[in-house]
């Protein structure tokens, strides 16, 4: 009897853990609102693995950053400044440095189509936590024209906006 109960808690143990991992989407578009890709977002041990598949976005290298509001309305100033929830400077080559929404710049081929993953281990899907994507104004995955220098606070001297995409 004791151990029909012990494997039935296993069961449910095994079903609830399912049903709580945590996963997140974007659809990223240009200001024109063509769809420039998409991006899953998977919490992982350390934070978020961001799997990124983008097209049709210029060549070259772009700032790629979490913003701190999910609205993305051209020219995408609707999303805000990085997301910062501990009210860093910017920038991961900055002595104070930096905002959970830096990342790495993304370097784009001619071909205008990149895959990337990458881990962004200051921020979580998990909900009610300071530094989760899901709070109460959104958060959103912003592409820049230009890349970031990793310092100038508090935008990384990263330009305009080419693409935007609400975390969700
Ligand atoms: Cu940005
Ligand atoms: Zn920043």
């Amino acid at each position: 009897m004791t151990m029909r109960i012990a494997v039935a808690a296993a069961a449910l143990l095994a079903v609830s853990s399912a049903a709580s991992a945590q996963t997140a989407k974007a659809t990223l578009k240009n200001a024109d609102g063509a769809s420039v890709g998409s991006a899953d977002l998977i919490q992982v041990n350390d934070g978020v693995l961001i799997k990124i598949a983008l097209k049709g976005v210029p060549a070259g290298l772009h700032a790629f950053h979490v913003h701190a509001v999910g609205k993305c309305e051209p020219p995408f100033t609707t999303a805000g400044g990085h997301f910062n929830p501990e009210s860093k400077k910017h920038g991961m080559m900055a002595a104070d440095g930096h905002h959970a929404g830096d990342m790495p710049n993304l370097v784009v081929p001619s071909s205008g189509e990149l895959s990337l993953e990458v881990v962004n281990t200051a921020i979580t899907l998990d909900k009610g936590k300071p530094n989760s994507v899901f709070k109460p104004e959104g958060t959103a995955l912003v592409v820049h024209a230009a890349p970031d220098d990793y310092k100038t606070d508090p935008t990384g001297d990263a330009g305009g906006r080419i693409a935007c995409g609400v975390i969700e």
